[in-house]
C-alpha cells in the first residue's frame, strides 16, 4: 500500500479536538487526572505553555509524562524537585513545575523537597497525597492514616511503630523563607484546588520564592473502594487528618 493511501485511512479530527484533549492513563476515579486538568487550565489561562517544563516523578504521576503539549522530563523518586531547580537556575524564564506522589516527595525523595524549601527555589512543586504508594500496589506511605490497612501495614498503621501522617504543606510553610507559597487542596474542591495551583504558579512567575500545593487525591484501586466509599474516605477521613487551606502566602494569616 502506498503511503498516501495510509494517510487517507486515518479519520480526520477537528484541529481544536487534537490540540485540546488527550485520553489519560489513570484508573477510573483516580484523582491524578483532576489535578492535572486543573494544572492544564492554569497553564492555558496564564499563557505559559511555551515556557513550561513539566517534570514528573516515578509513581502514577509518571503516567502524565506525555499528557501536555510542553517540554518535560521524567525522574526518579522526588528527583523532580532538583531537576526542576537545575532547569530554573539555568534558564530563569522557564516555568518549572515538579509533579509527584507522597511516596516520592515525602519519603524516598524528602531530602530534595527539604533542601529546595530551605533555599527557597523559584520553582513549583505539586504533590498528590493519596495515602499510599499507588503504582507499586498500595504500600504504606508517610501520609497513610493511623489505622489504615495497606499492603505493608495489614493490621493498620500503628502510631507507636510508624509515627504520625506527614504534614507536608505545614512543613514547607515552616522551613521556607519570605515569599514562599504553601497550600493543601483537595480534588473534592476543584475550583479551590485550581485557584491554589494558579497562585503557586504565579508565585514562581513573580520570582517570589518556592511554591507548593499538596492535593488530597483519590486512589480507588488500592483503597479497594467503590465510588461512594472513595468520596467518603477522601472527604471525611483524609479531610479530618489533613486540613485543607493555605498555609503560607495567598490569603492566609502568616
Ligand atoms: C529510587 C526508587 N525506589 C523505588 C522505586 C519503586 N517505585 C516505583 S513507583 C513507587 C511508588 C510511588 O508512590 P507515590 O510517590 O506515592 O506515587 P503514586 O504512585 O501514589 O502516585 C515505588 C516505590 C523506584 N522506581 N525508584
Ligand atoms: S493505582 Fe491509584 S493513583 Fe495509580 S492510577 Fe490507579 S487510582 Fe490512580
Amino acid at each position: 500500500m502506498s503511503e498516501s493511501k495510509v494517510v487517507k485511512a486515518v479519520p480526520k479530527m477537528p484541529q481544536s479536538w487534537r490540540q485540546e484533549t488527550k485520553a489519560h492513563k489513570f484508573c477510573p476515579g483516580c484523582g491524578h487526572g483532576m489535578i492535572l486538568k486543573a494544572l492544564g487550565e492554569v497553564v492555558d489561562e496564564l499563557g505559559i505553555q511555551d515556557r513550561l517544563v513539566f517534570v514528573c516523578d516515578i509513581g502514577c504521576s509518571l503516567l502524565a509524562w506525555d499528557l501536555f503539549n510542553a517540554d518535560g522530563v521524567q525522574t526518579h523518586h522526588g528527583r523532580a524537585t532538583p531537576v526542576a531547580t537545575g532547569l530554573k537556575r539555568a534558564n530563569p524564564d522557564l516555568i518549572c513545575i515538579a509533579y509527584m506522589g507522597d511516596g516520592g516527595g515525602y519519603a524516598i525523595g524528602a531530602q530534595h523537597l527539604v533542601n529546595a524549601c530551605v533555599r527557597n527555589e523559584r520553582i513549583t512543586v505539586l504533590l498528590a497525597n493519596n495515602t499510599n504508594y499507588a503504582m507499586t500496589g498500595g504500600q504504606m506511605a508517610p501520609t497513610s492514616l493511623i489505622g489504615q490497612k495497606t499492603e505493608t501495614s495489614p493490621y493498620g498503621r500503628d502510631l507507636a511503630k510508624q509515627g504520625s501522617p506527614m504534614k507536608g504543606p505545614e512543613m514547607v510553610a515552616a522551613i521556607t523563607g519570605p515569599g514562599a507559597y504553601s497550600a493543601r487542596a483537595t480534588v473534592a474542591k476543584y475550583k479551590q484546588m485550581k485557584s491554589y495551583i494558579k497562585k503557586a504558579v504565579l508565585n514562581q512567575m513573580e520570582g517570589r520564592g518556592f511554591s507548593f500545593v499538596e492535593c488530597l487525591s483519590a486512589c480507588p484501586t488500592n483503597w479497594k473502594t467503590n465510588a461512594k466509599q472513595t468520596w467518603a474516605f477522601l472527604e471525611e477521613q483524609m479531610g479530618a487528618e489533613f486540613p485543607v487551606g493555605e498555609k503560607k502566602g495567598g490569603d492566609c494569616n502568616e
